[in-house]
């Protein structure tokens, strides 16, 4: 039976800018680059889309291409230690695959909020 209350995908749906990073690939280490991201939290999948600016001029009318989707199940998220960027309020985001992500914003409450949607989605899965 469908439990009463809230519907679970309100609670577990989240969408905004973050600035992100992808730093390793499978185990990989890549070179970092930040860029703002439009990110969106649906189904236990996040999807990190691509900076608009950095997309050809030329090509405005596909401003919200994906770029990188990472599935929640199994991942990690954490605080960034100081030697993984000197930005404030990183969270650190590792796949059971072994990719890594950073995501930043110095506002400290939009990054608390991810983080929190990121636990609903954990507590929820462990309890479905
Ligand atoms: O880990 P790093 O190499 O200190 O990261 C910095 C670089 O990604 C840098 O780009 P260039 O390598 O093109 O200079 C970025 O501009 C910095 O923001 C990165 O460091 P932080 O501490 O901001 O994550």
């Amino acid at each position: 039976a469908e439990p009463q209350g809230l519907p679970r995908s309100h609670i577990l749906e989240k969408a905004g800018i973050v600035n992100k990073t992808k730093i390793s690939d499978n185990g990989k280490r890549l070179r970092k680059s930040w860029s703002p991201s439009w990110t969106v939290l649906h189904g236990g999948i996040l999807t990190f889309h691509k900076d608009p600016k950095s997309t050809p001029a030329g090509n405005k009318s596909t401003q919200i291409i994906p770029e990188y989707t990472v599935e929640l199940r199994g991942a990690t998220i954490n605080w960034a230690t100081k030697d993984k960027s000197s930005k404030k309020n990183v969270l650190e985001l590792k796949t059971r695959h072994g990719s890594e992500y950073l995501m930043q914003y110095d506002t400290i409450s939009i990054i608390t909020d991810w983080v929190l949607r990121f636990w609903l989605s954990h507590v929820t899965s462990a309890l479905a």
